[in-house]
């Protein structure tokens, strides 16, 4: 094996995977990563990792890596190898064309949280500087957009207060909509360690499932999906009637508190426990654990941002800070645990269709002409209309629309809701760019033009974890074939297009420099920071406003919000059911998720054997009730089915889950079997303000697969990995 090899030298770098944002060391011998281990000197893991870093060597040199640019002029015909000059002369005459007929807006980019904030500086330049249009959007709209509202409209501004140091402090870790045990693992550890050092600490779980999580708990309360906004205005109702409001912190540093108590007064406990179906008990029990803390800390992630209410859900979490003064205090603070390794940089440097770089907005006059200046452009350059975020941004290509689609470092074929929008999309659209590191996935196989990425080790740049903390990730080994940056693929695209000075970067630490200055006096200012100065002094958390300013720790430690007038803002959170209920064709919720060992859409983790372990094959959970009902058996194969589509995958009966809700994991796309995909049933319902789409309720119907079935069974049936699965062309 290679990890055997003499390792010639060992670098210091980030983990590719989750936002908890771990350090890594990894040995490098003959320019391959042939061993990874934690790196104890990174302040936010100390050491520790879990199992998917150890796994990347088997992941960066496989056989369908992308290793050249390749065009074809529609999708039936095969793909040629050219040249990259060839390659980005034909997308920037394709991309001329279309704008010049369709105006700017029939063009989309389609970017991701796993970008370096290199790659999504240069992007959004190039979209929303250069030709003129913000539909620029990114997978984080499906994963932190709720959250990135509410923290503007709450705090004035973006950013979790936090950091992870807090959790040393805490005696109440409030965890809603989050399995940390599987997707934030190395946080999820140093919480145990809270909990062991200073037992009197209080855990509450909120999760329609018994999770490794719920485990846990102390107080776990098994939620009806999507009923949060209830459980939430019924704690605050609790905190108000007992005596927990921190009087004088609402009247000096918050607005509209009225609004809560008008809120709160509508779900009494007893009211919201048949709302959540739970019991009045157990919601009083963790209002008062919230309330007696000290220090409490919220941590949330899909279960309360991917919801049609994941704003509202939002507020109700950070209103209880608010409420009680916890926040900005030592193991105190509202805490959104960030999915992807760099969706808080994309954040950061403007990465969603209504973002500018530095938490700025493109309907902000103010905004737009301090862009306008810093990039020599004339102020109507930059549109201020906002892009089309995720959803409308597909379904607006499905309709013929936008013409031209670059998808970059996300897989939307697996990922988006209802898959059978993005197929209609991508048939339609003129032009589909895809850039991966691999081919063939799911997206790739709709592509017209493929531009090889270079990934994880094999390019630099920075990324921000969840607690606002910025690493440097050294280029470690030369890239494979013609592989580059996605940075350095959008300059190049930018030159073509007749932008020779604004994209003549030469080297990542160059589009650094360019960025960080326009964090400058933000919230998120980082403008102290170069490479040079994270290469020598290691990781750190912004803010870092100057060259001598040192690494921060939490936000909003003077009580003084990023708001005009310095208080934050109280929203009341309104409860409303999930946009599709069960009914009598669909009678079970449909929720999905994660498992601890794959990510995402198995493009890396679907190459480790050991990683696959245990993971073969899609799996339904079901409740034993449920399951008997139906007479559906342990391990048999069973059909979900929605108003989108169908899925089969094998029954897992258990009581971890609720009655009356299945759960599936999502990682599996129709190239490892149409029928594996769980997004062939999801719902492209979103919340009116985020636009972030409702991944964790539809309502479905399950049956045992039957005679008529099994041709769609046998579809489904071979337990191979991803990879070798397909034929590749
Ligand atoms: N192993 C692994 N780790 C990962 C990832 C991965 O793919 N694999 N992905 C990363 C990314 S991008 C993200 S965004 C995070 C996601 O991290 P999480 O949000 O923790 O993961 P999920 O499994 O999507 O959903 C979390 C939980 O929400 C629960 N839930 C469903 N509906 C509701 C509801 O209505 N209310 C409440 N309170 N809970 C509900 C589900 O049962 C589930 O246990 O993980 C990151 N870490
Ligand atoms: N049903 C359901 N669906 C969901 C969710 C859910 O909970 N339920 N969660 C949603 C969430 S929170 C998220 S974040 C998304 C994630 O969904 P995706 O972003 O689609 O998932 P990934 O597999 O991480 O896709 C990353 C792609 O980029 C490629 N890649 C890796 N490194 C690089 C690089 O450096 N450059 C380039 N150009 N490519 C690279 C990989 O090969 C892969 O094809 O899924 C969403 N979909
Ligand atoms: S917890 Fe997240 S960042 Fe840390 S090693 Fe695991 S996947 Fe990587
Ligand atoms: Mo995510």
């Amino acid at each position: 094996m290679s990890n055997q090899m003499q390792i010639d030298q060992w670098h210091k770098t980030l983990c590719p995977y989750c936002g908890v944002g771990c350090g890594l060391k990894v040995g490098v011998a003959n320019n391959r990563v042939v061993k990874v281990l934690g790196d104890e000197s990174h302040p936010s893991s100390q050491g520790k990792l879990c199992a998917k870093p150890i796994y990347l060597p088997d992941t960066l040199h496989t056989e369908d890596r992308l290793l050249t640019p390749q065009v074809r002029p529609y999708l039936e015909a095969p793909f040629a190898r050219v040249t990259w000059d060839q390659a980005i002369a034909h997308a920037a005459a394709q991309f001329k064309q279309i704008m010049a007929k369709h105006g700017p807006d029939a063009v989309a980019f389609y970017g991701s949280g796993q970008f370096t904030t290199e790659d999504y500086y240069v992007a959004n330049k190039l979209a929303k500087g250069f030709l003129g249009t913000n539909n620029f959007d990114a997978n984080s709209r499906l994963c932190m957009a709720s959250a990135v509202v509410a923290y503007k409209n709450a705090l004035g501004s973006d950013g979790p207060p936090p950091a992870y140091e807090d959790i040393d402090y805490a005696d109440c870790f409030f965890i809603i909509g989050a399995n940390m045990a599987a997707c934030h693992p190395i946080l999820f550890n140093r919480l145990k360690e809270r909990k062991k050092a200073y037992p009197a600490t209080t855990v509450i779980v909120v999760d329609p499932r018994e999770t490794t999580t719920a485990k846990v708990a102390d107080i776990y309360l098994p939620i009806r999906p999507g009923a949060d906004v209830a459980l939430l205005n019924a704690m605050m109702h609790v905190l108000i009637h007992e005596g927990f409001v921190d009087a004088a912190f609402v009247a000096e540093h918050t607005e509209n508190f009225q609004a809560v108590l008008d809120a709160a007064n509508l779900y009494p406990p007893h009211v919201a426990a048949a709302v959540c179906d739970l019991p009045t008990e157990k919601i009083v029990a963790a209002a008062r654990a919230f309330g007696v803390a000290r220090g409490a800390l919220s941590f949330w992630s899909m279960g309360v941002n991917q919801s049609t209410v994941g704003v509202a859900k939002n507020h109700g979490i950070i209103n209880l800070h608010l409420a009680t003064g916890k926040i900005g205090k030592p193991g105190s603070g509202p805490f959104s645990l960030t999915g992807q390794p760099n969706a808080m940089g994309g954040r950061e440097a403007g990465g969603l269709s209504h973002l500018l770089p530095g938490y700025r907005s493109v309907t902000s006059l103010e905004d737009r002409a301090e862009l306008a200046g810093y990039w020599d452009v004339p102020l109507e350059s930059i549109s201020p209309k906002p892009g089309k975020p995720a959803i409308e941004l597909f379904e607006a290509a499905a309709r013929g629309d936008i013409k031209a689609l670059w998808i970059a470092c996300t897989n939307p074929m697996v990922s988006m809701p209802n898959i059978d929008v993005v197929e209609a999309a991508l048939r339609r659209a003129e032009l589909v760019i895809v850039q991966d590191a691999y081919h063939p996935t799911d997206t790739t196989k709709y592509a017209h033009v493929l531009f090889p990425a270079a990934q994880w080790s094999e390019k630099e740049g920075v990324m921000t974890n969840s607690e606002r903390r910025i690493t440097y990730l050294p280029k470690l080994t030369d890239a494979p074939g013609e592989a580059l940056p996605d940075w350095e693929i959008f300059a190049r695209f930018g030159r073509a297009m007749g932008f020779e000075q604004a994209f003549a970067f030469a080297d990542a630490a160059q589009v650094f420099q360019e960025f960080v200055w326009l964090t400058s006096r933000r919230v998120c200012d980082y403008s102290g920071l170069s490479h040079q100065r994270l290469q020598k002094e290691g990781p750190m958390q912004w803010p870092v406003p100057s060259k001598t300013a040192p690494s921060s720790k939490r936000l909003y430690t003077n009580q003084r919000f990023a708001t005009p007038d310095g208080r934050a803002r109280f929203h009341a959170p309104l409860h409303a059911e999930p946009a599709e209920m069960p009914d009598a064709a669909y009678p079970l919720v449909l929720t999905t998720g994660r498992l601890p060992t794959q990510w995402h859409t198995m493009t890396r983790t679907g190459k480790s054997p050991q990683l696959l372990k245990g993971n073969e094959a899609p799996f339904v959970e079901i409740h034993p009730d449920d399951a008997a009902a139906l007479d559906i058996e342990e391990a048999h194969m069973v059909k979900v089915a929605t108003r989108r589509g169908t899925a089969i995958a094998q029954a897992a009966i258990t009581d971890r889950v609720r009655r009356g809700t299945i759960f599936m994991p999502f990682h599996w796309g129709r190239l490892s079997g149409y029928n594996k995909a769980a997004n062939n049933l999801t719902n492209t319902a979103v919340d009116p303000i985020s636009k972030e789409p409702e991944f964790k309720a539809c309502a479905a119907s399950l049956t045992p697969v039957h005679v008529p079935d099994l041709a769609l069974a046998l579809k489904n049936l071979p337990v191979t990995p991803v990879h070798m699965s397909i034929v590749v062309e």
